[in-house]
């Protein structure tokens, strides 16, 4: 039997490559560069399987209309709202991810965003660099302190309750959920955390918010002018989750025109362009989609993707399959 024929859209870690490279008939794509709609509508007529990431925009239009050759979707992320599963559906194209093995350093990176927006850590940094430290004052960069602060989770998944034992555990924070469904609660009470029933409920009770809910249409705008304005003064807004979760344009006017305290953004919605409202806001940390982005986690997501692979190939149903 001939191996099956997959593409691979994106360089991923060797020790991975290799692997899928001894077990499948693989082509890597090895200009590194997102793939076009149209390159993959014909990749998925020419392939088994397609290992796509979060720059393969999988929309309606990237699918074909009659059932193609391509059998599975086995991406390479945990979130994929850039994946039209009802497409896949209908054609009968099963979609997987990989959960689990990021949540630890997306949580971190969370944290991390967490703490440069509230000890202005980017603004610190920037001033440094442009030779503009005249020394230490008591009134320089002064921010907010974390310990003890109440943090509001938006979306209790994997990745929330991480952030909750970080934020919980390390920081003493008190911890507030919003979640679609209601959360068992012992696992609340392993956080130290409170479920409340909306996001109107939270806003107006957290010096932080962080966003931990699917992307894509249901949560498309969650946060907008509206919801800003229930947030506290100085309260910051966190996003590790999807871009499209924030209006940009409304969040950009609530940091100028000082109605919250800032912000600190990981994802955007029309990354890797940034939206020109943002680029001009002091209290707002930027940094270039890197929830996952240490080299253990970068690996699991691949052998994560390979075990899917594996176990549709093999006949079995894939152990992480969304569609
Ligand atoms: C991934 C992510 O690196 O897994 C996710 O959903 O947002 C990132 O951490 C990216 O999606 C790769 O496709």
């Amino acid at each position: 039997m001939p191996k099956p024929r997959i593409l691979v859209t994106r360089r991923w870690p060797q020790a991975v490559e290799d692997l899928l490279e001894q077990e499948f008939d693989a082509d890597f794509n090895i200009d590194d560069r997102a793939l076009s709609p149209d390159e993959l509508r014909i990749a998925m007529t020419e392939y088994d399987a397609i290992l796509p990431t979060v720059t393969d925009r999988l929309g309606p239009e990237a699918f074909p209309d009659a059932a193609p050759r391509v059998q599975i979707l086995a991406n390479y992320g945990v979130g994929f709202s850039h994946i039209d599963t009802e497409a896949a559906r209908r054609l009968g194209v099963a979609v997987t991810n990989t959960p689990d093995v990021l949540s630890d350093c997306t949580a971190d990176l969370a944290m991390t965003l967490l703490l440069m927006a509230a000890r202005r850590a980017g603004e610190g940094e920037r001033e440094l660099r442009a030779g503009d430290w005249s020394g230490w004052r008591p009134t320089h960069l002064v921010g907010s302190k974390v310990t003890g602060k109440t943090l509001g989770i938006i979306g209790f998944g994997r990745i929330g309750r991480e952030m909750a034992r970080r934020a919980h555990h390390g920081f003493g924070m008190r911890i507030l959920v919003q979640n679609r469904s209601r959360v068992d609660p012992t696992v609340l009470a392993e956080f130290g955390a409170t479920q409340v029933a909306s996001v109107e409920d939270l806003l107006p009770e957290c010096d932080f918010v962080s966003l931990h809910c699917p992307g894509g249409d249901a949560n498309r705008h969650l946060i907008n002018a509206e919801r800003l304005a229930l947030m506290r003064g100085d309260a910051y807004l966190i996003n590790t989750a999807r871009g499209e979760v924030i209006h940009e344009e409304d969040l950009a006017k609530a940091l100028t025109e000082g109605r919250i305290g800032g912000a600190a953004l990981d994802v955007f919605e029309g990354e890797p362009a940034i939206n020109p409202t943002l680029a001009c806001c002091d209290r707002l940390v930027m940094l270039p989609h890197l929830g996952s982005a240490t080299r253990e986690t970068r690996e699991g997501m691949g052998l994560r993707a390979l075990e899917n692979l594996r176990a549709f190939f093999a006949g079995q149903e894939p152990p992480d399959r969304v569609a």
